[in-house]
């Protein structure tokens, strides 16, 4: 099959999932031999998450939004991120190419989503658009994991790539290692609290993990660390470096969506901060994912504290059986196909059922 011309945009609205989803997807197609235009509105964070994306994805071009896309130029697909509707001048060049349009939608483990997946909107225009929603069930559109990423998991050394990052990062003997990305979060002291029963390295992001820390008096230097905590900030890592992290540490904190997935593939304990959502609707993503997790009971009361939902239970799961249930979703949600495998099949039902 020749190879195929896609599109992306990308409009980042808040924080690094737009723009990390979006760069995944771009460079597992390009990796797979297509070419990719990434139209992004701001590309920034690209600077830290790919920084060597020129030599290492030479088929992805990212080009700036608006301006660069040339809309007589449109691609054989055209990929819209999280609803971003691409330019009206190129919308109205695609109803003479008729591409296949996809909305590529947020992640959730919610029954909407199994109904929603591959729904056609026929719009006013001739045009249509799908949607394409990932997910966790065999009847979405799956999970981005890119082939190489048990190779690449099994070869890793988790002491050796810490020591690389500087001494404060090296584990001492009996020290736990936990990897926090969050939001703002007022739970924040009590998992520092309950981390804090036995000797714990926390390995703090940048952003809002390292802002509360330092406010709470606990960034190395400064006074205020409970019990056996010790402390070190990290810099911005690049995508692969931040799986580096999830796979040199002993229980991940992440948030949001992209990371979600990278600490599901980790397969070990791990803590999800929803993007919290003023009306509150970020409990039900919660919840639908404590039970597609099955975790068990005394992890599901932490993820609910944690998001806000419930009140904080110390001290954390023992790790035994919270390691149990992370491998054991791994193990189940691993032999579906992965969001690029089924979004190629995808597109290529809808370009033979075209006239
Ligand atoms: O940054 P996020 O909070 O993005 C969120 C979510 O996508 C959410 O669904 C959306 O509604 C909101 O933005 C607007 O979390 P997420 O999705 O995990 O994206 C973070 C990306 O940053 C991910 O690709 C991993 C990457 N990353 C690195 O590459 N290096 C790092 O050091 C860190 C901390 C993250």
């Amino acid at each position: 099959m020749r190879a195929r011309r896609w599109d992306i945009f990308c409009r980042v609205i808040d924080n690094f999932g737009d723009i990390g989803v979006c760069w995944r997807l771009a460079s597992q197609l390009a990796d797979g031999g297509d070419a990719v235009r990434l139209i992004v509105d701001d590309a920034s964070a690209l600077a830290w998450m790919a920084p060597e994306r020129e030599r290492t994805t030479p088929g992805v071009s990212v080009l700036p939004w608006p301006g660069a896309a040339a809309n007589d130029d449109v691609a054989d697909i055209v990929i819209e991120a999280f609803g971003c509707d691409p330019p009206a001048a190129y919308a109205q060049a695609m109803r003479r190419r008729k591409p296949v349009w996809i909305n590529l939608e947020y992640l959730s483990a919610e029954g909407y989503v199994e109904r929603s997946h591959g729904l056609a909107s026929p719009r006013a225009d001739g045009l249509r658009k799908w949607f394409f929603y990932p997910g966790f069930s065999a009847r979405t559109g799956g999970l981005l994991r890119e082939p190489g990423l048990p190779a690449r998991q099994r070869a890793f050394d988790g002491q050796r790539w810490l020591a690389g990052l500087g001494p404060e990062f090296v584990p001492r003997p009996g020290e736990r290692v936990v990897s926090l990305f969050c939001y703002r979060n007022p739970m924040l002291g009590e998992l520092l609290a309950s981390l804090a029963q036995q000797p714990t390295l926390v390995l703090l992001t940048p952003g809002p993990a390292q802002k509360q820390v330092h406010a709470l008096g606990a960034l190395p230097g400064l006074p205020g660390l409970p019990g056996h905590l010790r402390i070190a900030a990290l810099p911005w890592l690049s995508q692969m470096d931040f799986d580096h992290l999830l796979w040199a540490s002993d229980l991940n904190c992440v948030r949001g969506e992209d990371s979600l997935v990278r600490a599901l593939w980790a397969g070990k304990p791990w803590l999800w901060q929803a993007y919290p959502q003023d009306d509150g609707a970020h409990a039900a993503k919660v919840q639908a994912l404590i039970e597609c997790m099955a975790w068990p009971a005394e992890v599901a009361a932490v993820w609910r504290a944690w998001n806000g939902v419930a009140n904080w239970l110390a001290p954390l799961p023992a790790v035994g059986p919270w390691q149990a249930a992370a491998q054991a979703a791994r193990a189940q949600l691993v032999v579906h196909d992965d969001l690029v495998t089924q979004l190629r099949r995808f597109v290529t039902e809808r370009v033979a059922r075209t006239p």
